[in-house]
């Protein structure tokens, strides 16, 4: 067979090849297995031992020179069906990332504090919105005459008699103490409702953390020491705490919780009113009318409760000066946190 014309047929044939269809056929035209340079080689044998060694040579070569042909042709091609995929909208393009969004700040808040709970020990609880006047009053021992209880200050539903939007989360701790015996350790996170007017300082609705302990031998030093813990990995390790004596229909004795102002260190400012002290809590020892309704009994156990504002907390901690800007959902704010 004369090599040279094989050559220049495969010149030839290269020159018409536009698709990398028409290249796979013309490599099985020559390299394939039963392709034109496998018959070749298996001529070798056959020919006079003289001749042998050139024309393997040859062959070799004419291998070769496909190989390369090939090669070339495949790059040329492929280059010319990625802008025809360009052209089509290229699906090799990075696509537009997506941001991340994140939690509200409400809710990180809400999650540290209840994480530095769980951490000494306290489950993490939650209740219903809607509850009724016993377990948001009467079971509080918040009696009938008790301002908080008119009609008007709180959020009745019509049609259902007794039921209300909850003005606090300690329903569910009247809850938790009906269900489960002591020892009890239990913080409870929610919205709570009051129908105050909003202003910077106000809002119907917030959010509250409420926690108690209930066992035989509970102290208000065990109350101390675990609002001392709680608002040292909030607010950091050189806090000061102050209790004053306070009322609350549900404890006795009933402290609020001041701590040394984060701004000023004591010294007075804006932020605390010249006082170098804010208020983060309330708390106390869980009155024995409560204890009553729950069916705990009163003789044998103890314990402490205390409830604080989310919101409080949280424009204490990143410098907010108003309240409704939680609200808004305005991202230029929520985006900063
Ligand atoms: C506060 C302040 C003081 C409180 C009491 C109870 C319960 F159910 F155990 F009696 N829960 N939460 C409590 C006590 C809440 O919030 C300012």
């Amino acid at each position: 067979m004369d090599i040279k014309a094989v050559s220049a047929q495969i010149d030839a044939d290269i020159q018409e090849i536009n698709s990398l269809e028409a290249l796979e056929q013309f490599r099985l035209k020559y390299l394939g297995r039963k392709g034109l340079v496998a018959e070749l080689t298996s001529a070798i044998p056959g020919l006079p031992q003289e001749e042998r060694a050139r024309f393997g040579q040859e062959v070799n070569a004419l291998k070769n020179k496909l190989l390369s042909l090939i090669a070339e042709k495949q790059k040329t091609l492929a280059g010319s069906s990625g802008q025809a995929a360009q052209a089509a909208g290229d699906l090799g393009m990075p696509g537009i990332s997506q941001s991340l969004g994140q939690l509200h700040p409400l809710t990180q808040v809400t999650d540290e504090i209840c994480a530095i709970f769980n951490r000494m020990g306290f489950s993490i609880v939650e209740g219903p919105e809607i509850e009724s006047e016993y377990n948001n009053f009467t079971g509080l021992n918040i009696p009938l005459e008790h301002p908080s209880r008119e009609a008007f200050d709180t959020f009745y539903l019509k049609n259902y008699t007794k039921m209300l939007l909850r003005s606090h989360t300690s329903p569910v701790q009247v809850r938790q103490m009906k269900e489960q015996k002591p020892p009890l350790a239990i913080v409870v996170p929610g919205r709570v409702y009051r129908p105050d007017a909003v202003d910077a300082a106000h809002s119907f609705m917030f959010h509250q953390i409420e926690g108690f302990m209930v066992d035989t031998g509970i102290k208000f030093s065990d109350l101390k020491g675990i609002l001392e813990m709680f608002a040292q990995a909030v607010f950091g390790n050189d806090i000061k705490m102050r209790f004053r004596p306070h009322f609350f229909p549900f404890t006795e004795p009933s402290a609020e919780v001041d701590i040394s102002c984060i701004i000023c260190k004591g010294k007075g400012c804006s932020v605390c009113g010249r006082k170098g002290w804010l208020e983060i809590l309330g708390s106390g020892m869980i009155h024995p009318n409560v204890f009553k309704h729950v069916g705990i009994d009163a003789d044998k156990y103890t314990g402490f409760a205390f409830g604080l504002g989310i919101e409080r907390i949280a424009m204490l901690k990143y410098g907010i000066n108003d309240i409704r800007l939680f609200f808004e959902n305005d991202l230029r704010f929520l985006r900063q946190f």
